[in-house]
């Protein structure tokens, strides 16, 4: 874990300045997912600058973090945030098969957005130590992820609370960045 993690962390340093957004639900798990990755060492951070939109400065990785659920007129918004984004990490509770129609829909939406044309795409599959969780492919399918030809991307299953998949995710974007 500890060659992974500065493998990963080697990577995103190679940039003056990275910029992740985190993306998902209300109690997708981003928070969760954020700390466990920064191993709660969090040594900056700027205040919250929107009631669901949050900004955490780590080293030089920029992290803007915010849920895709709030109002459209509030969304609308976000898209300021797009600019420079490196990559796009999106956090789904697999359990949540009722609300996965809206991922859906929000992921598309940032797809066709110019900004991100060039944003590699990490999805998390959050929750996998829950019963009925879905899968990755299940889940992939639920998105429609194959039909996504003109971004990278790539679906992780993991657990938050545990860290489990988390970072096997993170070298696929290291992976992808420095490639
Ligand atoms: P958000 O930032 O997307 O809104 P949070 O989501 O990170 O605050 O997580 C919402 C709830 O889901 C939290 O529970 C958190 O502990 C839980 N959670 C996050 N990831 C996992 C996971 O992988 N497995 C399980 N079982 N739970 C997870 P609470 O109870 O604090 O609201």
């Amino acid at each position: 874990m500890g060659v992974l993690f500065s493998k990963v962390w080697q990577a995103f340093f190679s940039y003056d300045e990275f910029k992740v957004i985190i993306v998902g639900l209300n109690n997708a798990g981003k928070t969760t997912t954020l700390y466990k990755l920064l191993l709660n060492e969090v040594v900056a951070t700027a205040p919250t600058i929107g009631s669901n939109v949050e900004e955490i400065v780590y080293k030089n990785i920029k992290f803007v973090m915010w849920d895709i659920g709030g109002q459209e007129a509030v969304r609308s918004s976000w898209t300021t945030y797009y600019v420079n984004t490196h990559a796009v990490i999106l956090v789904v509770d697999s359990t949540d098969r009722k609300n996965v129609k809206i991922v859906k829909e929000e992921l598309e939406k940032m797809l066709r957005h110019e900004s991100l044309r060039t944003a590699k795409i990490l999805v998390f599959a959050n929750k996998q130590d829950l019963k009925g969780a879905m899968t990755s492919a299940e889940l992939s399918d639920a998105l429609n992820l194959h039909a996504v030809k003109d971004h990278d991307w790539h679906i992780q299953a993991c657990c938050a609370l545990t860290g489990e998949g988390l970072f096997a995710g993170m070298d696929w974007l290291a992976q992808q960045i420095k490639g």
